[in-house]
């Protein structure tokens, strides 16, 4: 059990509020471990701010007692960043929920770090706006943590991940100082993009307390197709010739016959199709008129076996539960090993072939199910009935992406999970410079020790 000095709490309480610095371990259980269970470790206390200024007095305080803090904003992260792991102070940024009006001239909005993804998007709505980012999270993760791991998610082949959203930023560096460029301008060429430097920073660089944000507009005539084909390959042909003639494209998932089988005997969600399949391909078009006509035009003469198309709200939520349930249907059946790696798009079928082959050889006890972002080269690389502390498959997977010329980490970032690993696909002058920049924003390591560059590799 870690105890916090009472220095530190009575301190950190002058700042936000006795009631706001959590010490008892009840309370702190809930931000000690990690969504998958596979991370957890013992937080000296969690301290909740109101806001920046807040915010700023605690990393003042653990500044100048040199004390390290781990951000948290709805720790849905799946790499192990969002959590303690050796008695750090927890920083929740959950009460920064204000959301500012919409800016309906420029197509902007300023949120809080801890407003979730389901609040931004339903505020959005309600101005004829939507988001560019969306993924099955949405009720929990927040938009901070959201530009910390520069989420990606389902709409990307459309709008780009999270970094392509933010238009400014306000965070507060790990001595206390606030670095604010939130001025709404579409241009601005006046130096280092601070903003895009802390999306994707996981925490290690800053804590982002505000952030402006690009609108997309709201595009309500929608369908959904379930497309059943023999294949990776044929998933890849279907989905090039989409992206080629429908401009009104927004999604491109992918999953398997291992993954629906999870997902229905977790949901009970009925069968898209009454035979099984070995590979099924999402698609989503979304547009002012009903791009249904685009769509099946588009796939006729399309290697598809089997198609099960929605129009209506309800019908495209079914259709996409299947895809989107798969990691709650994972985590319901062990605690998983996740990877989530990307490969060129002509790598992709080699990849999902061998990625089953090498984690076979690795474990022979080993379950996996492969999802993810087709559209992307984005494969989500579950594990199940390894041991969380054995490493011995992530290994094997990592080599293996890193030999297809891909990136150990598409979109849930690099976090406690692969530190050990980030020299795999990112070479020693990109780390040196990473790390320059890191001990130049945070020289006493204070800010998410132990993730991004925590490891010297061997
Ligand atoms: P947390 O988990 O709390 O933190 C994540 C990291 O960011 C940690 O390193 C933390 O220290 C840091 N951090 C948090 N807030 C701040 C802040 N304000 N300032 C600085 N650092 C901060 N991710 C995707 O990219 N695409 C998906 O499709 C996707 N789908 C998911 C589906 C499910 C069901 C789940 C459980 C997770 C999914 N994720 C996905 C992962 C996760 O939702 C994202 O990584 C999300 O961005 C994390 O947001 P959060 O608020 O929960 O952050
Ligand atoms: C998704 O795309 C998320 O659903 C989660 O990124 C992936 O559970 C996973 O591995
Ligand atoms: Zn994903």
């Amino acid at each position: 059990v870690t105890v916090a000095s009472p220095g530190l709490v009575s301190d950190l309480a002058a700042v936000v509020g006795a009631s706001h610095v959590l010490d008892d371990p009840d309370l702190k259980a809930a931000y000690e471990t990690d969504w998958t269970r596979r991370f957890s470790g013992a937080a000296r206390v969690v301290v909740r701010p109101a806001d920046t200024a807040q915010v700023a007095g605690v990393l003042r305080v653990c500044h100048a007692a040199r004390v390290p803090i781990v951000p948290q904003g709805g720790n849905t992260g799946l790499v192990g960043g969002s959590v303690p792991r050796d008695g750090e102070v927890v920083l929740s940024l959950a009460r920064l929920s204000e959301l500012e009006p919409v800016d309906e001239l420029a197509g902007e909005l300023t949120a809080g770090a801890g407003v979730t993804l389901a609040a931004l998007q339903a505020h959005a709505a309600e101005r004829g706006f939507a988001f560019g980012v969306d993924l099955a999270a949405r009720d929990s993760a927040t938009i901070g943590g959201m530009v910390a791991t520069n989420a990606g998610g389902i709409h990307v082949l459309r709008y780009g991940s999270m970094r392509a959203q933010v238009v400014g930023i306000e965070a507060v560096l790990a001595d206390g100082r606030v670095v604010r460029r939130l001025p709404g301008l579409v241009k601005d060429n006046t130096g280092y993009d601070l903003p895009a430097l802390l999306a994707g920073s996981e925490g290690t660089l800053g804590v982002v307390t505000r952030v402006r944000l690009r609108l997309v507009p709201s595009l309500p005539a929608r369908v959904v197709a379930v497309l059943a084909v023999h294949d990776t390959a044929a998933a890849l042909t279907v989905f090039a010739r989409l992206r080629a003639r429908v401009a009104s494209l927004e999604a491109a998932e992918v999953f398997y016959a291992e993954g629906l089988e999870l997902v229905v005997a977790h949901t009970g969600a009925t069968r898209p199709f009454a035979t099984a399949h070995p590979a099924y391909l999402l698609v989503e078009c979304a547009a002012h008129a009903d791009p249904t006509d685009d769509l099946v035009a588009a796939l006729e003469d399309a290697d598809v076996v089997d198609a099960a198309v929605a129009t209506d709200r309800g019908g495209r939520e079914q259709l996409w539960r299947l895809r989107e349930a798969h990691t709650e249907a994972i985590n319901a059946a062990g605690v998983p090993h996740k990877l989530d790696v990307t490969v060129p798009l002509s790598r992709l079928a080699e990849l999902e072939r061998r990625v089953r082959e090498v984690v076979a050889e690795a474990d022979a006890r080993a379950r996996v199910v492969l999802f993810g972002h087709l559209g992307d080269g984005n494969l989500h690389v579950n594990v199940l009935d390894v041991p969380a502390e054995d490493d011995t498959v992530d290994v094997a997977v990592l080599r293996l992406v890193a030999d297809l010329g891909g990136s150990i980490s598409a979109e849930h970032g690099i976090g406690t999970a692969k530190a050990a690993f980030l020299h795999l696909t990112r070479d020693d002058a990109d780390i040196a410079v990473m790390t320059a920049i890191k001990h130049a924003l945070d020289p006493h390591t204070l800010l998410n020790p132990g993730v991004l560059l925590a490891s010297r590799h061997p």
